[in-house]
């Protein structure tokens, strides 16, 4: 049975995503906590309580999860940064968050990116599309970040039956703004749906889900989706006509599911469009 009153923690509540997420199940009676390094923008939903916080602070965020019965974590860095910038928040605040879940027995919403399998090549017409059991191939330290945050969740399922649901977001933005996100793009509204079907779920365990809409130009096929009886209902498709031109124009980019991420920093030859790596 649900329980709303038990709350909800939301981590990154004053993101993108956090305040769709506090919209859409504050709208629907659900208890919140909210928290975020950054002042929450919005006017609160009733009953919500923000508390500034450090994801880096373990006692807060041990204290903010205390009653909770299920954490959104949506913190941390959410684009590439160097290595330093990316350790606090997105590794030790993840630490943080698993461990105030084992105490509270509370499941955990992993609000990780395709950046975890950016390197991995995007498919081509007719071609197998990825398992979300592929292997880890991140483009970035903080899609390395999210490949850790993913076995974090798989290791303390194993170990403390914390259930976890890893979101492997592809791109939630209000439209598509270019080609890839023909195949990346995840609507608000799916975003909000996926989060209520993980908070009603009676188990889950430990559960990848791609988190994109029903977009027919998907690189994805295959995780646990059913689970949680999540069936999105947008499609990148009508906005094509918009963004189907929008390409970046770097091979590198354009040959890897994670787009632009896979060619920052990027050192090796350019791939030309026919090169294989063998040795993979
Ligand atoms: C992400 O993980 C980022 O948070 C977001 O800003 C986009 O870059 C997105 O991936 C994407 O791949 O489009």
């Amino acid at each position: 049975m649900t329980d709303k009153t038990r709350p909800v923690l939301i981590t990154g509540a004053s993101g993108a995503l956090g305040r769709v997420l506090t919209r859409a199940l504050g709208a629907n009676g659900w208890t919140l906590r909210l928290t975020d390094i950054a002042p929450f923008p919005d006017d609160l939903p009733k009953g919500a309580v923000f508390t500034k916080a450090d994801l880096n602070d373990g006692v807060t965020i041990l204290r903010l999860a205390e009653g909770c019965q299920a954490i959104l974590h949506f913190g941390g860095i959410s684009t590439e940064h160097p290595f330093e910038v990316v350790l606090g928040p997105n590794i030790r605040g993840l630490y943080h968050i698993y461990e105030a879940a084992r105490r509270e027995k509370a499941r955990v919403l992993f609000a990780s990116s395709n950046h975890a399998i950016g390197f991995h090549e995007r498919p081509g017409e007719g071609e197998e599309k990825l398992d979300a059991d592929c292997a880890f191939r991140p483009d970035t330290f903080y899609g390395l970040s999210k490949a850790y945050g993913e076995l974090m969740g798989r290791m303390y399922w194993d170990k403390h039956g914390v259930e976890n649901l890893n979101l492997r977001i592809g791109s939630a933005f209000p439209e598509p703004a270019e080609r890839r996100m023909l195949s990346t793009w995840l609507s608000y509204d799916d975003l909000a749906r996926a989060a209520e079907k993980f908070l009603t779920a009676p188990r889950i365990g430990h559960a990848v889900v791609w988190g994109a809409s029903n977009n027919s130009a998907t690189y994805w096929d295959g995780d646990h989706r059913d689970r949680i009886g999540w069936e999105p209902q947008d499609s990148a498709e009508l906005f094509r006509a918009a963004v189907g031109e929008k390409v970046s124009r770097n091979p590198v980019a354009e040959r890897y599911q994670g787009g632009g991420y896979t060619a920052m920093d990027y050192t090796r030859d350019k791939p030309s469009p026919k090169d294989h790596f063998s040795l993979d």
